[in-house]
């Protein structure tokens, strides 16, 4: 599982706070403890900003880059902010998101092809996120035609079938799980997903993102955006791998034991 860490996000208050006073140690210090802690990736979003998104979001991508040595995940949806990032961006940067919406079609698309990046795409078009499982494959198929017709690598296609909270309508989770399922039978993407949203107003809400992460992983899904933070979201990470076999001779889950970090 490729791990997106998802604290570097500005609708978190001390960290809007830390970008708009510009604080470089604040935000450095979380970028490595979530690299510390196992992320592959950061994911970095500055929509929350109040003054100009353009300049935080190069500000937040140097200020990363110059800590530690994982690409970033560029979280906007206004083109000129993704363009920005791109262009002070070190390395292979991964673009958070395009989907079915024209505007983001017309606008970050284009993107992804110059600079040849990994993408997310969001199972969702100008009427919003269909609610049923045939309404978001019916986009996921158009996404897929996208991407072929701009010879986007499918390996470098990350669909994500948009979780909606249970307390909202309470098949959503099975919704997602069918999406997930489907599109890696029909298709040669990946899988991604953010953990948060399914558990969105019930109590006790880690325990359930976790469950969530467990059953995605069973189902194969390639990537999580995810707060690396948790130890028992980790420690549960730990153990779907080497369930799963994806951690040969256990050796992540035996290190990760060793040094103390794992949790029952
Ligand atoms: N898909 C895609 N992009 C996304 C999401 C997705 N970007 C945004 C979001 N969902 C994922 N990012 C976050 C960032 C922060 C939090 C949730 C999702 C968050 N963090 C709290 C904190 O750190 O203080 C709480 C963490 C916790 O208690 O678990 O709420 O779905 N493509």
């Amino acid at each position: 599982l490729l791990i997106i860490g998802e604290k570097l996000n500005s609708t978190i208050l001390p960290v809007r706070e830390a970008i708009t006073s510009r604080n470089e140690k604040y935000i450095q210090e979380l970028a490595y403890k979530q690299v510390a802690a196992g992320a592959d990736m950061l994911d970095v979003n500055t929509a929350m900003g109040l003054e100009n998104e353009e300049d935080d979001m190069v500000w937040l991508v140097q200020t990363v880059q110059s800590a530690v040595n994982v690409p970033l995940c560029i979280d906007a949806t206004k083109a000129s902010v993704i363009k920005k990032a791109l262009q002070v961006h070190q390395g292979r940067a991964m673009i958070n998101s395009i989907s079915l919406e024209e505007k983001r079609i017309k606008e970050i698309l284009p993107l992804v092809v110059e600079y040849g990046c990994p993408v997310i795409a969001l199972t969702m078009d100008d009427k919003g996120i269909p609610d049923s499982t045939e309404g978001r494959l019916e986009i996921a198929e158009k996404l897929v035609e996208i991407a072929e017709q701009n010879k986007i690598s499918l390996d470098d296609f990350y669909i994500d079938p948009l979780v909606l909270p249970i307390a909202v309508n309470d098949k959503n989770a099975l919704i997602f799980f069918n999406c997930l399922s489907e599109i890696k039978k029909r298709y040669k993407v990946k899988t991604i997903s953010g953990l948060s949203n399914v558990s969105y107003s019930l109590p006790l809400r880690k325990l359930i993102n976790r469950s969530f992460l467990t059953m995605c992983m069973a189902l194969g899904m390639d990537a999580a955006i995810l707060d690396p933070l948790d130890n028992k979201l980790m420690s549960a990470l730990a153990a779907n791998n080497i369930l799963l076999n994806e951690d040969k001779m256990c050796q992540a889950y035996l290190k990760a034991y060793r040094n103390g970090v794992l949790l029952d």
